[in-house]
């Protein structure tokens, strides 16, 4: 590092030269040249900063000379070694030449570091504490050598501190039976977790999730996406145990197994919970018995028709169809969307009111296939709807304006221009240039131009004889405003617009 300091006052000063985070404390400077100073002090960096007095008008030349600023390498193989209460544990590889090392937290992927130790590490191992459980903390460590310098950071790693759980269960009842009906829920359901030291407080657990859920008869829950499962809410202290309660909507006759599940590292792991709780795992055989009978409705609604796009824009894709019916009751209709033509499709919304659905979980440019189908209120479905296709962006609309011109024109053996903000329509138009833009000519008082653009661009613009000296005017040769123009779709992406120009700018019987 070299610096050079000059005073160009005629007092004498001393410079206090802000060196924090580009050389360390304790490096040397030394005095090598100077006009006005002598020459040959040695200056360290102290505070982040190096002092250097200086004589009036005068200037020094400082450099660290053989001083090693040069960090090591950057540790690797930082690895969360354990997970606890509020506590995430790291190791990694010793760097050669390192005198210590320093922690970096974040809870951001990437970026957003803070030093975790309050002075450096000898050892390669770090226990963080006092974090919050079932969130996520990102950790890197750097080098640091017998000079001070830090090395650049390891590899990122992810700790996410979270309770352990000791005992867990589904409560009550052993079993249920559910009559299909889309107004009813099963009875309530009942499950109990235990974490020593943790449970046994008054109130719910912050980061300790319960769901339940049912699935095929003697079958294991663990990661099986033939069940489907629902949150459930605390619902009180029991002993030392958290309760959770909550309740299912089976929508298909049959037979099932439901259970409890818990999880203290926000849905990253789950334990099955079943009746004879988990200190001895999981078994169907301990499962809760669900049986779900029929209402007697066996019969479909009509399959919905007309299914059609209503709009189209990053914002959302507007869908409608003709409404189906039911020997009982159409309950809903299932939207259901894929990106490929044909399906499969994913369930996006259940719409129990009306017939129309906007589907605002959309990604700019993306194009959809949408089905629809009905739902009766014995969860029977119809067939799929005919399938429609969108592409979440704005669509062009094909503008055709058609201006009615004094008999004057043809007379001034000028063209009829029109200026404005034609720059935010397709076709790299210029903005406001009453040469630019012509129109053509389909009588004597009849002049069209064909523009296209994005839907909803606004515009404001006028019309000319190809100069300001020659733009319109209204009916008693006033200045007029500005017309004005919003690109709508209407039924089929083409909108017809007519315009009427008063009078011409000094072209009679107005004057300038
Ligand atoms: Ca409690
Ligand atoms: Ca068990
Ligand atoms: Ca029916």
């Amino acid at each position: 590092g070299v610096i050079v300091a000059i005073n160009r006052s005629t007092q004498a000063r001393t410079l206090s030269i802000p060196l924090d985070g580009y050389i360390p404390n304790g490096k040397v400077f030394k005095a090598i040249y100077g006009v006005g100073n002598s020459t040959g002090a040695n200056i360290t960096v102290a505070s982040g900063a190096l002092q250097v007095a200086l004589q009036p008008l005068s200037g020094l030349l400082l450099a660290t000379g053989s001083t090693d600023l040069n960090p090591t390498a950057a540790p690797k193989n930082l690895k969360v070694t354990s997970e606890g209460n509020g506590t995430v544990a790291l190791s990694w590889s010793a760097v050669s030449g390192a005198s210590g090392y320093n922690v970096y937290r974040s809870v951001v992927a990437g970026g957003g570091y803070v030093k975790v130790n309050s002075s450096p590490l000898s050892g390669t191992t770090f226990n963080d504490s006092g974090l919050e459980n079932a969130r996520s903390y990102f950790y890197v460590v750097k080098a640091l050598d017998s000079a001070g310098n830090e090395s650049a950071a390891s590899n990122e790693v992810v700790g996410l501190p979270h309770l352990t759980i000791d005992w867990a269960n589904l409560q009550w009842p052993p079993t249920l039976s559910y009559t299909l009906n889309t107004a009813n829920r099963t009875d309530n359901v009942y499950g109990q977790v235990y974490i020593a030291g943790v449970t046994n407080a008054s109130g719910a657990t912050p980061s300790l999730m319960a769901q339940l859920g049912y699935g095929p008869s003697g079958s294991n829950p663990a990661g099986n996406s033939a069940w489907q499962w629902v949150d459930a809410s605390f619902n009180g202290d029991a002993g030392n145990n958290d309760e959770f309660v909550a309740s299912l909507q089976p929508e298909q006759a049959g037979s099932y197994d439901y259970a409890y599940r818990y999880s203290t590292n926000g849905g990253k792991d789950w334990i099955y919970a079943d009746l004879d709780g988990i200190a001895n795992g999981y078994s169907a055989a301990q499962a809760g018995k669900l049986t779900v009978s029929s209402s007697g409705d066996t019969a479909a609604p009509s399959t919905p028709a007309n299914l059609h796009t209503l709009s189209a824009s990053p914002a959302g894709i507007q869908l409608a169809w003709n409404a189906s019916t039911d020997n009982a009751a159409v309950y809903g209709y299932e939207v259901l969307r894929s990106s490929s033509s044909g399906g499969p499709y994913t369930r996006v919304a259940l719409v129990t009111s009306g017939t129309e659905y906007n589907d605002t979980t959309v990604t700019e440019g993306a194009t959809y296939f949408y089905v629809v189908r009905a739902v009766d209120t014995s969860f029977n479905r119809s067939g799929n709807s005919n399938q429609v296709s969108a592409t979440a962006q704005l669509r062009t609309i094909t503008l055709n304006i058609t201006v009615t011109v004094p008999a004057t024109t043809d007379a001034t053996a000028r063209t009829v221009t029109i200026a404005g903000f034609l720059d935010r329509l397709d076709g790299g138009y210029p903005q406001w240039d009453p040469t630019a833009v012509s129109l053509t000519r389909v009588d004597a008082t009849h002049w069209r131009i064909t523009f296209t653009g994005k839907e909803s661009t606004q515009i404001e613009y006028k019309y000319a004889l190809s100069s300001w000296d020659y733009v319109e005017k209204d009916g008693t040769c006033g200045e007029i405003g500005n017309r004005q123009l919003t690109l709508s779709y209407g039924s089929n992406g083409t909108q017809n617009v007519n315009d009427t120009v008063e009078n011409w700018r000094n072209v009679a019987p107005c004057g300038n």
